[in-house]
């Protein structure tokens, strides 16, 4: 290791759906953070790590900051607002929009008392043409003195490089925190349980997905063939949300596993029997006893 290793954290913060998830996956080369079209995806804060020759950079990605309507959207919000004052960079997120709208506000305003520096990264510019990204670089940039602003599209894996080299230029002089080969502090079994959760978020529609939470309760390799046993449970909040999730003949549960399955089998490079069972636990999103229980402790934050 050279004298001037460089190691640090970086926080992606920003609306829900602005492609948090997708710029930190991008960024690893790894899918890590689930990923889907509906707001408030991301529900933790979840580290992956990017290890080069004279760099290491732990992101860490975060729930989209908006006005909670549960106990679980204070414990999404709270954990976001929280690494604010415990990394090296801020890298906050927008759409190329170049009206500036209240939700972003509130996160500027937030901003203000930030003392890392803070970039502004304008995602999916794949969706816009240049005169308006002028528009919103000239928008925010009377906002806030950001060190860098930095257009990019996650999906599309634009400009990404220029992003890291913006971000080598303003990380400290560190150690090593991690392993080499560490790429998450995710462990196994959540990972697991987020891909079912994006699955189901694809698949089911308005609140339902949202009043999710998945469980795995059995991992087991079997000893004589290479496949492994894994039983998950889904928990949803209502009797009848409990039908649609199972849907006509089993239909829906069937199609949530299957597609599961396919992920869960390339993330472990392995095949899988995997066995999903649905439980209502009503109201959880506003138990505290039940957020716990699904990891979701506001003490761990
Ligand atoms: N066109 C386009 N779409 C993108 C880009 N990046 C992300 N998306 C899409 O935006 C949607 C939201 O992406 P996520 O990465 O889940 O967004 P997020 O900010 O993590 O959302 P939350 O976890 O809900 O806060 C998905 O449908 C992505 O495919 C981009 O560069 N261009
Ligand atoms: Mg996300």
């Amino acid at each position: 290791m050279s004298n001037n290793f460089k190691s640090g954290f970086v926080s992606l913060i920003g609306r829900p759906n602005v492609g948090k998830s997708t710029l930190m996956n991008c960024l690893i080369g790894e899918k890590i953070a689930i990923i889907s079209s509906k707001p408030q995806t991301t529900r933790n804060k979840i580290q992956s790590i990017l290890t080069t020759d004279d760099m290491q950079v732990i992101f860490i990605d975060t729930p989209g900051l908006h006005t909670p309507k549960s106990k679980l959207g204070d414990y999404m919000v709270k954990s976001a607002e929280n690494t604010l004052s415990n990394v090296d960079i801020v890298m906050y997120l927008i759409e190329p929009f170049e009206k500036i709208k209240d939700s972003d506000r509130a996160i500027l305003d937030r901003l203000a008392r930030v003392k890392a520096p803070v970039f502004l990264i304008i995602n999916k510019i794949d969706t816009v043409e240049k005169p308006e990204l002028l528009k919103v670089i000239e928008a925010y940039s009377k906002e806030y003195p950001f060190k860098e602003i930095i257009p990019i599209s996650a999906l599309k894996n634009k400009n990404t490089q220029d992003l890291l080299n913006a971000i080598k230029k303003y990380i400290p002089e560190g150690p090593k925190y991690f392993p080499d080969d560490m790429i998450t502090d995710q462990p196994e079994r959540q990972i697991i349980a987020e891909i079912i959760r994006e699955k189901a978020l694809y698949l089911l529609q308005d609140e339902i997905p949202h009043g999710i939470a998945v469980e795995i309760t059995s991992m087991k390799p079997r000893k004589d063939k290479d496949i492994t046993d894994i039983e998950a449970t889904i928990y949803c909040e209502r009797e009848s949300h409990k039908g649609i999730i199972i849907g006509k003949q089993g239909s829906m549960l069937k199609k949530i596993g299957s597609n599961a399955r396919r992920d869960i089998e390339r993330f472990i490079a392995g095949s899988v029997n995997l066995q999903i069972w649905i439980k209502v636990k009503k109201d959880w999103r506003d138990s505290d006893f039940l957020l716990r229980n699904f990891g979701y402790d506001d003490k761990k934050i």
